[in-house]
C-alpha cells in the first residue's frame, strides 16, 4: 500500500470519529504534535504540583491538608498516565523528563506564578482546576485513543479539584472581612494567568488550524477561553468578589461576556522562562531528581535481580 493510501485510510477513521491507536498507520507530523502536546501536558503536571505541594505542611486544618496531599498526590498520577500516553506513540521517558530538566520542554504558564498564601490554593483548585477542566473534557474526545481514555480518569479527578478549591474561596469568600480580602486579593492575581492558560489567541496560534483538523483538539483556544470566563464569571459573583477586568461584562447581542484585552507580553514572557518562578520551579524538579536517583538505581537493581531468577531455573533444565 502506497503512503498515499495509508493516509486516505488515516483521515477516513478521523472523520468516522474512529480512534488512531498506537500501533496505527499515522502521520509522522500527527505523532510529534501528540508527543509535543502529551509531554507538555504531562510535564504540567507534575511542575504543577509545586506551587501548591508548598502549602501542605501549611494547610489550616488536618481535614484540609488531607485534602490537599491527595489532590496533590492525584497530579502526580496524572503526570504518570500521559507520560505512559506519550509513550505508546514512541517516545522515550527518559528524554522527554530531560527536556523538562534542560528547560527545553515547555510546561504550562500558570505554574510559575507564586502561591503566596492559603487562598491561593482555593484559587489554584477554582480557577486553574478549572480552566484545565474546561481544556481536558474536549480532549476525552480527541482522536488518539490512549490520550482520550487518560483524560476521562484526569477529568473525574480534576472536578474533585475544582471543587475542593471552590469550597475552600467559600469558606474564605464568607469568613472574616480579612479572609475575604485575601480571596479578592488571590482572585486579583491569579485571573489574568489562568485565562493565558488556554495558550495564544487563535490568529496567533500556531498548531490549531491542523490540530483540529486532526480532531487533536476539537475546540480552538479562543473558545474554550470564552467557554470558561462565562462558566466563571458567575461563581465570582456568588462568591461575592469582583473580577480584576473593568471591560468584562455581559453582552446580549453574543450571549457571553466581553472581556478585556490578555496582556501578551506578560504570557509570552513566562512562556520563554522568565516568569516569577520559572528558575526555582526547574530547580526544584532539577533537585527532586537528583534526590530520587538512588530510587531509579534501586528499581533497576531489583528489576534485573528478578529477571536472573527467572532465568535461572530455565540455566539449570540447560546445563542438566
Ligand atoms: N503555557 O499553537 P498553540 C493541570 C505554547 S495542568 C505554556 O496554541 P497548542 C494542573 C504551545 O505549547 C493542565 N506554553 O499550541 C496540574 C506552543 O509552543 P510549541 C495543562 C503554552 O498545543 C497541577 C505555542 O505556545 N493542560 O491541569 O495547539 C495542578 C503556541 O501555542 C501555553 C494541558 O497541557 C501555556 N499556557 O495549544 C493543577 C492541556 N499555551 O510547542 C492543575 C493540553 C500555549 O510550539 N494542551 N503554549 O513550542 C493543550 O490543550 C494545548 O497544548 C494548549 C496549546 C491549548 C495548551
Amino acid at each position: 500500500m502506497t503512503s498515499l493510501n495509508f493516509e486516505t485510510i488515516f483521515q477516513s477513521k478521523i472523520d468516522d470519529e474512529t480512534k488512531i491507536e498506537p500501533k496505527d498507520w499515522m502521520p509522522d507530523a500527527y505523532r510529534k504534535t501528540l508527543i509535543r502536546q502529551i509531554s507538555q501536558h504531562a510535564h504540567s503536571e507534575i511542575v504543577g504540583m509545586l506551587p501548591e505541594g508548598n502549602w501542605i505542611t501549611r494547610a489550616p486544618s488536618l481535614r484540609r491538608k488531607l485534602i490537599l496531599l491527595a489532590k496533590v498526590q492525584d497530579e502526580a498520577g496524572h503526570g504518570l498516565y500521559l507520560y505512559s500516553a506519550a509513550e505508546t506513540l514512541g517516545a522515550d521517558r527518559d528524554d522527554l523528563v530531560q527536556q523538562l530538566l534542560t528547560g527545553k520542554a515547555k510546561y504550562s504558564s500558570i505554574f510559575n506564578y507564586p502561591t503566596l498564601n492559603w487562598a491561593d490554593i482555593g484559587a489554584i483548585g477554582w480557577l486553574v482546576d478549572g480552566a484545565a477542566i474546561m481544556n481536558q473534557v474536549m480532549l476525552t474526545r480527541t482522536s488518539y485513543g490512549p490520550y482520550a481514555r487518560a483524560m476521562v480518569r484526569i477529568c473525574k479527578e480534576e472536578s474533585f479539584h475544582q471543587r475542593q478549591g471552590y469550597e475552600i474561596m467559600i469558606a474564605m469568600a464568607k469568613g472574616s472581612p480579612e479572609q475575604k480580602a485575601m480571596a479578592q486579593d488571590s482572585l486579583n492575581r491569579w485571573w489574568w494567568p489562568s485565562l493565558m492558560m488556554f495558550g495564544p489567541s487563535d490568529s496567533e496560534s500556531t498548531h490549531s488550524d491542523q490540530a483540529l483538523k486532526w480532531k487533536i483538539k476539537r475546540k480552538s483556544n479562543d473558545e474554550l477561553r470564552q467557554q470558561f470566563v462565562d462558566v466563571t464569571v458567575p461563581q465570582a459573583e456568588y462568591l461575592g468578589l469582583t473580577v480584576p477586568d473593568p471591560a468584562l461584562h455581559w453582552n446580549e447581542a453574543r450571549d457571553h461576556y466581553d472581556f478585556g484585552e490578555i496582556n501578551w507580553d506578560e504570557f509570552w514572557s513566562v512562556v520563554k522562562g522568565n516568569g516569577p518562578c520559572n528558575r526555582q520551579r526547574l530547580q526544584a524538579r532539577v533537585k527532586a531528581y537528583e534526590d530520587g536517583a538512588w530510587v531509579r538505581d534501586a528499581a533497576i537493581a531489583y528489576a534485573e535481580k528478578k529477571e536472573q531468577r527467572k532465568l535461572a531455573p530455565e540455566a539449570a533444565v540447560k546445563a542438566a
